[in-house]
């Protein structure tokens, strides 16, 4: 996994759609776009579930869905991702079977050495800024912490929390194989052009990596 992760909120998009939103960050470069629903009817999750993924197909951009395997196999998506009280990995392997993409948050060390047990698709490296968008995290990795995971583990890192323009480059710089943003894309006015700018940001930060 590499490049830029869309995560959605809804009530960040404004007065803009979902299903805009999520077009305009996959023009503007997305490569993996999370549905993440707390707030809506299993009916009307699994309906979005199955319109995002339909519009997703032509880009080849895979469709992960927050938590919810069901929704998942109702809509034909790619993948799940789920945090430490939620599904355990090994039941969602079983149940989604070894082509599905399984994302795993991390949110201690304790998170990180268990994850390198499991044959996840990546780790979400959660949160490595404080911020308003999701407040109940157990605490920051910040560069230090994410850098650190980044010489330890043998998954992909997907970082997530507090990340815009200002700072992508030295997120990548620290590790992150892959940076997920939320309001950074959502709440933006210009939802394309802001994908566009990051994915910049990211292609040119992993090539002064390598
Ligand atoms: N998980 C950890 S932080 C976060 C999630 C879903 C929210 C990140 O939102 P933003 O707006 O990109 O900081
Ligand atoms: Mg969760």
């Amino acid at each position: 996994m590499q490049g830029l992760y869309l995560v959605t909120d809804r009530p960040l998009c404004g007065q803009k759609s979902l299903e805009d939103v999520v077009l305009q960050a996959v023009k503007g470069g997305a490569a993996y776009v999370q549905l993440r629903e707390k707030d809506i009817s299993t009916r009307i999750f699994v309906e979005e579930a199955r319109r995002i993924k339909q519009l997703l197909t032509p880009y080849k951009v895979p469709l992960i869905i927050n938590d919810r395997i069901d929704v998942v196999q109702a809509s034909g998506a790619d993948g799940v991702h789920v945090g430490q009280d939620d599904m355990p990995y090994a039941v969602a392997r079983s149940l989604l079977g070894d082509k599905a993409i399984i994302g795993l948050s991390v949110e201690t060390w304790d998170d990180v050495e268990e994850s390198q047990k499991l044959g996840v698709s990546y780790i979400g490296v959660s949160p490595v800024f404080a911020t308003p968008t999701k407040t109940d995290t157990k605490g920051v990795w910040g560069l230090a912490g994410l850098a650190k995971i980044k010489s330890f583990s043998r998954h992909p890192l997907v970082a997530i929390g507090g990340i815009n323009e200002s700072n992508a480059r030295e997120v990548v710089a620290a590790g992150a194989d892959c940076l997920a943003v939320v309001s950074a894309i959502c709440a933006s006015s210009e939802p394309e052009a802001a994908a566009r700018k990051l994915k910049s940001i990211i292609d040119t930060a992993l090539l002064m990596r390598r």
